[in-house]
C-alpha cells in the first residue's frame, strides 16, 4: 500500500499530521482539501502509531459530540469501539466542548471547537 507524499503509512491507512493551528471546522476542511478527513481510531495499534507522532500542542481528530451532548461520533462514522480518554475526560468543560483533540501524551480530551490545535488526517492507502 502507498501514501501520497508527507503521508505516514500506517496498516491500511496514510495519515497526515496538520501542523498549522486551525479551529477543529477548519481542520476538517484541511483534511477535506486534501482528499482526506479527520482521523478515526479504532484500535490499540493505530493510537500508538498516532502517540508516537503527537504534537505538544495537541491535535484534532475526526470525533465530536456537536448535534447530541455526550454522543460521540467519528467522521468515518463507525461505530466507537476504542477509545483513549485522559482519565477525567471527556468532561465538557467551560462553555462546554464538542471537539475531540487527541494531546501530545496521546490521551483524548474533549476540548472547545474554536481552540487553535494541530490536527491529524487519514485517507486509505492504495494499493
Ligand atoms: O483539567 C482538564 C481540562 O483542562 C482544560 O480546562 C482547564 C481543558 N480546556 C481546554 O483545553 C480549553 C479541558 O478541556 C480539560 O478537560
Ligand atoms: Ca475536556
Amino acid at each position: 500500500n502507498t501514501c501520497p507524499e508527507e503521508w505516514v503509512h500506517f496498516q491500511r491507512k496514510c495519515y497526515y499530521f496538520g501542523e498549522t493551528a486551525k479551529k477543529w471546522i477548519q481542520a476538517k476542511y484541511a483534511c477535506s482539501s486534501l482528499q482526506g478527513r479527520l482521523v478515526s481510531i479504532h484500535s490499540q495499534e493505530e493510537q500508538d502509531f498516532l502517540t508516537k507522532h503527537a504534537h505538544i500542542r495537541g491535535s484534532w481528530i475526526g470525533l465530536r459530540d456537536l448535534d447530541i451532548e455526550g454522543e460521540f461520533i467519528w467522521m468515518d462514522e463507525k461505530p466507537l469501539d476504542y477509545s483513549n480518554w485522559q482519565p477525567g475526560e471527556p468532561n465538557d468543560a467551560g462553555q462546554g466542548e464538542h471537539c475531540v483533540m487527541m494531546q501530545a501524551s496521546g490521551q483524548w480530551n474533549d476540548a472547545f471547537c474554536g481552540s487553535y490545535l494541530d490536527w491529524v488526517c487519514e485517507r486509505l492507502a492504495t494499493c
